[in-house]
């Protein structure tokens, strides 16, 4: 019936020059493309597949650091999470995308010839619904796209994603995403639907997603009451000075938090892990997009 092709995209983004001072960074490939007059079709998130089981999280995972394994940590956290603490992730992440709360938009920029698409992720800051398709205005947050030509084509790129934001309202901030695999599948008129899988930035992943936990754990237990069993266990699990408050900092420095919230991929194949998988499923409605620089 429709119209659909499959485009696998994949963007790995240059080590941060922080950490690699004395290098030059290496030249984003998607430069070497020869220029085209591109087609531009926004789509913007308003479904995530957020995996809440092992298998999951294996089917929406991608190996980035080449070792035969699929790699989503995010997934394995998210399913640990609602296994230990009934803190049920996936739902928060939907609840945010119906409320409006979050507006990430997919950009696809098609060239007939030579055959390619960039795909870049924006941060939508207003949404219009009064008109059809509705109007997003959005700031860009993609510094290199996606490079995508039939089948698949890796490409550097820079990028950045709102895993904070998609868990607490109040986390705003976007965080680095070292890497990003975008496998997207058109459809005519209803949107796109795909899979995206990305590497974050450890430092900022963890500050970002414990700051969104802690808020979420407390607006629960507020919820429930302290003598609901549920908050009972969370606060046994987090509350270590036992005055009846989990603050960020138990948190932080909670042993589980911490082997979950593990970096799980090399990227400079140091030896060392240094960045955090996580992959979901997407679909995405068109929006007729304004870019704000
Ligand atoms: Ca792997
Ligand atoms: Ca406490
Ligand atoms: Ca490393």
């Amino acid at each position: 019936m429709s119209l659909r092709s499959s485009l696998l995209a994949f963007l790995a983004l240059l080590p941060s020059c922080a950490l690699y001072d004395d290098a030059e960074p290496d030249p984003w490939p998607g430069a070497s493309l020869p220029a085209c007059e591109t087609t531009r079709r926004a789509y913007r998130i308003d479904r995530m597949v957020v995996p809440d089981t092992s298998s999951a999280a294996e089917e929406l995972g991608w190996d980035f650091d080449d070792d035969g394994t699929i790699d989503n940590q995010g997934g394995n956290i998210i399913s640990a999470v609602r296994q230990a603490v009934d803190v049920d992730l996936a739902g928060a992440v939907q609840e945010a995308l119906d409320a409006d709360l979050v507006q990430i938009a997919v950009v696809l920029d098609q060239c007939a010839g030579p055959d390619y698409t960039l795909v870049s992720l924006v941060r939508g800051v207003e949404l219009d619904r009064s008109f059809d398709p509705p109007r997003l205005l959005a700031e860009p947050v993609t510094a290199f796209a996606a490079v995508g030509t039939d089948g698949a084509v890796a490409t550097d790129g820079t990028t950045q994603f709102p895993v904070g934001q998609l868990v607490h309202p109040f986390v705003t901030e976007w965080i680095d995403a070292e890497e990003l695999v975008v496998d997207v599948e058109f459809f005519t008129e209803t949107g796109i639907e795909g899979r995206m899988m990305a590497v974050l930035d450890y430092a900022q992943e963890f500050a970002t997603v414990t700051e969104a936990f802690q808020r979420k754990i407390t607006d629960r237990i507020d919820e429930l009451g302290a003598d609901d069993e549920v908050a009972i266990t969370m606060l046994e699990l987090f509350d270590h000075d036992t005055d009846g408050v989990i603050e960020l900092a138990e948190v932080r420095e909670d042993s589980l938090v911490q082997s979950l919230l593990r970096a799980d991929v090399d990227l400079d194949g140091d030896g060392v892990e240094d960045a955090l998988s996580i992959g979901v499923g997407f679909h995405a409605a068109p929006v007729d997009l304004y870019l704000r620089e």
